[in-house]
């Protein structure tokens, strides 16, 4: 299929501006726009002033000028498959949908490393250019599991394998008894590529000890990030928002992130991840309104100015309110995903079966007066 570029996207940087000091808004703003009109960073408190803006053809301009500083009118998409080993876990987050304590292991699967080669080998015929897995712990699937498991793919295929989140790895260096370091390692050598950036949830310890309590705490996510980034290897990260936390809880993860970012720059793309009320302990907090959501987008894309990608995860958020994030500092729309499992289902995305063509997503970009652009894991441009 031949593109057809939408003509209108050669906006200038300056066309962009006066747009926004013309803006209605801009002299009650005014402080932190100039900020963000001369790239410098904006504070925690100008990140809560923003959120508290009720005005979002204002922060639409704002987001979207930033996003084109970055990135221009260009928004990523990759063709990836996600398999979740197992959806039991001995953990029992709050927010979580799809996870089966192991005593309810009727309800719950646990694949086998075949298993999982069968799944992968079902797309051997296609372009697919990375495999995201991640999913319950269990003590099964443990280090040797996964070093055995990352070692089958690359044998049988060369494809980027982006797998395990800090909880995973905590789990199973502990069990291992190793340090983290020594653990991710050897996960490396197996043929570990990069780690998505799931099991964040939200840093502030109370609220995190009330929806996610036991599992690895904000410090070790962070410092498997940080050891992970060291080693050279990029990963992702995300914000569950949208449930018991408060804005303030939000700017300070956002804070933690951007931080670790000027450490290290290992980040690619921050994803904030919309909390879904299904099928979980949860069901009784209501989920926010789109308004809310892009609020968001543009709010992260202002405060996290050292992140390059914002991820709009459109099998979560729904892939009409992802395009909409388009517009408010989104330049990615992660995958054509085809998930094989559930996860996004059952906690009550309006995906019920997570996929979409690469035609599809192309014209969801392009819709949006964007340009679609295939990418690798890291950002490279497919050429095909
Ligand atoms: O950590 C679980 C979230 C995450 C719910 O790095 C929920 O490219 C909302 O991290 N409502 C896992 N969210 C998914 C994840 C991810 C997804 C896509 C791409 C990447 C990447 C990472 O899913 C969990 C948790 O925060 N989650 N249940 C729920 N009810
Ligand atoms: Fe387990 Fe992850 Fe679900 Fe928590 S969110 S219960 S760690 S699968």
């Amino acid at each position: 299929m031949s593109l057809i570029i939408p003509n209108n996207v050669h906006q200038s940087i300056s066309e962009r501006q006066e747009l926004i000091i013309n803006h209605p808004l801009y002299s009650q703003y005014q402080s932190i726009v100039d900020k963000i009109l001369n790239q410098q960073r904006i504070s925690d408190a100008d990140a809560l002033a923003l959120y508290h803006i009720h005005d979002l053809s204002y922060l639409s301009l704002l987001a979207d000028y930033a996003n084109y500083l970055k990135n221009q009118n260009k928004v990523y998409y990759n063709r990836n498959i996600h398999i979740e080993p197992t959806n039991i876990c001995v953990y029992s987050c709050a927010f979580c949908s799809y996870s089966r304590l192991i005593k309810q292991k009727e309800e719950g699967w646990q694949y086998t490393i075949e298993d999982i080669l069968n799944i992968l080998k079902k797309y051997d015929h296609q372009p697919i250019t990375e495999v995201h897995i991640t999913g319950g712990v269990i003590p099964q699937q443990d280090l040797n599991f996964y070093i055995e498991l990352f070692k089958q793919i690359k044998k049988h295929r060369d494809i980027h394998i982006k797998a395990l989140t800090p909880v995973e790895i905590h789990y199973i260096s502990k069990k291992a008894k190793l340090s983290y370091a020594e653990t991710l390692e050897k996960l490396m050598e197996a043929g570990l590529d990069s780690m998505p950036g799931g099991g964040a949830e939200i840093f502030n310890k109370e609220i995190r000890d009330k929806i996610a309590g036991g599992k690895c705490t904000t410090e070790q996510w962070l410092e498997i990030h940080r050891i992970w980034h060291h080693k050279g290897k990029r990963s992702n990260a995300t914000m569950l928002y949208g449930h018991i936390e408060t804005y303030e809880h939000r700017v300070e993860h956002m804070r933690l992130l951007r931080e670790l970012q000027d450490e290290t720059a290992g980040f690619q793309a921050f994803i904030p991840l919309k909390f879904r009320n299904k099928n979980n302990q949860m069901s009784n907090v209501p989920e926010v309104s789109i308004v809310e959501d892009m609020k968001n987008y543009a709010v992260a894309r202002l405060y996290l100015d050292n992140f390059q990608h914002l991820k709009a995860y459109w099998a979560m958020l729904g892939r009409h309110n992802a395009q909409m994030a388009l517009h408010f500092g989104a330049n990615d729309l992660d995958g054509t995903i085809d998930d094989t499992t559930k996860i996004y289902s059952m906690a009550g995305s309006e995906e019920q079966h997570p996929s979409m063509t690469t035609e599809e997503i192309e014209q969801l970009i392009l819709q949006s007066k964007k340009i679609p652009i295939e990418r690798d894991t890291l950002y490279n441009p497919i050429k095909r």
